[in-house]
């Protein structure tokens, strides 16, 4: 690590023109997919400025161009929303800093590595300490999908391809359960079953958009609550970072991501799953929050789906973290062995508790129609 960071420090101080001295860089946050880290400069008369440095992951990401082309263009035009609102762009959304050589990021072995400014003041929540809190956080995403509204969906890359696609995400579980590549499979049965026995679930947004039932916006596609950064102060959202994987998709998939993660009783990698289920004092309050952010722009149809959206993306992350697991964890990072195992369990335990909640869920987002 030591070494790393040295390197990185060189890296930064060739690359960027930064105000004063580089005086620190550490690793920051806890993504599963990049690495981050906090840059500090420090200027002689003692000013200091924060940035944030991230090594883009290159095997889930591999085309950096569209991403950052993506980034760049979705920050500029909610740049302007902001201050035509009056707000501050330098703290309501993100500001990529160019190289030396007018690039947005630098190209290295081991990854793409690319500066933001840091946002101030501000903090970003692993769990919601108060249903207010959430509520607070739901806003701003409806905030984030409502100020894109207008934004020409079809400029953006697919930086992932399906990355939404239920169904192919399903179809990639099987693969991997007949492939068993690490012998894992005769330990997950009871896993499998479940996710198997819910084909038929998995259908139900794909098809809503392809016989345009519901319609196609721009999406945040990893509406996590710790992607969210929330006022010291007010405790309001005021930015939504982790902008990678923003392209067109289903409102349902924003709302349900942030549901799977954020109205859940437990963390994504509880072992004890007693802890795990979905708290609908939280699922109502994003709810209410979501709607009123995306001001009005929800159809109907899209009200209606709300809570199979949040059971769908629920299960489909679980059958994400079960397809890396049987894989032997390629593509989520893991800390302890069994880490991808355990964060499916999560999701699967969720989805049943959702299925046993269902008739309340769905009551809650009548009151909304
Ligand atoms: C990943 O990078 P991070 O931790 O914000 C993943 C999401 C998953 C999430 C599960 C590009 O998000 O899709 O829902 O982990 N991002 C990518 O916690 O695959
Ligand atoms: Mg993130």
């Amino acid at each position: 690590m030591e070494q790393r960071v040295q390197e990185l420090r060189d890296m930064v101080e060739e690359q960027f023109v930064l105000p004063g001295r580089l005086t620190e860089l550490k690793p920051f946050g806890n993504g599963h997919i990049n690495d981050t880290f906090l840059v500090v400069c420090e200027t002689e008369d003692g000013k200091k400025s924060r940035y944030v440095l991230q090594r883009v992951n290159n095997d889930v990401f591999k085309d950096m161009d569209g991403l950052m082309d993506n980034v760049v263009h979705v920050t500029a035009f909610l740049r302007k929303k902001i201050e035509a609102a009056g707000g501050d762009p330098a703290r309501e959304t993100l500001t990529v800093i160019p190289t030396k050589q007018e690039r947005y990021y630098i190209h290295r072995e081991d990854g793409n590595y690319r500066l933001y400014t840091c946002i101030e003041d501000a903090f970003c929540m692993e769990e919601a300490e108060s249903v207010e809190d959430f509520y607070n956080s739901a806003v701003a995403f409806g905030n984030f999908q409502r100020l894109l509204s207008d934004y020409p969906a079809s400029d953006l890359h697919e930086t992932i391809p399906d990355f939404h696609n239920t169904v192919s995400r399903f179809a990639n579980l099987k693969k991997a359960v007949e492939e068993d590549v690490c012998g894992r499979r005769k330990d997950v049965e009871q896993e499998i079953a479940f996710a198997m026995e819910r084909e038929a679930d998995c259908h139900v947004i794909c098809d809503a958009l392809a016989e345009g039932r519901i319609p196609l916006r721009v999406t945040h596609n990893d509406t996590k609550l710790n992607n969210i950064m929330m006022d010291n102060q007010t405790k309001k959202g005021i930015c939504v970072i982790d902008l990678d994987t923003v392209m067109p998709g289903s409102a349902l998939y924003d709302y349900g991501d942030s549901i799977r993660f954020g109205a859940s009783t437990g963390a994504e990698d509880e072992q004890n799953l007693d802890l795990i289920s979905c708290d609908l004092e939280l699922f109502e309050a994003y709810t209410k929050g979501f709607i009123e952010g995306c001001g009005g722009s929800l159809t109907k149809e899209e009200i209606r789906l709300m809570p199979m959206g949040a059971k769908l993306m629920t299960l489909e992350c679980g059958m994400r973290f079960l397809t890396d697991h049987l894989e032997g964890d390629v593509y989520f990072k893991i800390h302890r062995p069994g880490h991808n195992l355990d964060r499916a369990r999560t999701q699967f335990k969720l989805v049943a508790d959702m299925e046993a909640k269902w008739e309340q869920m769905a009551a809650i987002v009548e009151k909304y129609l």
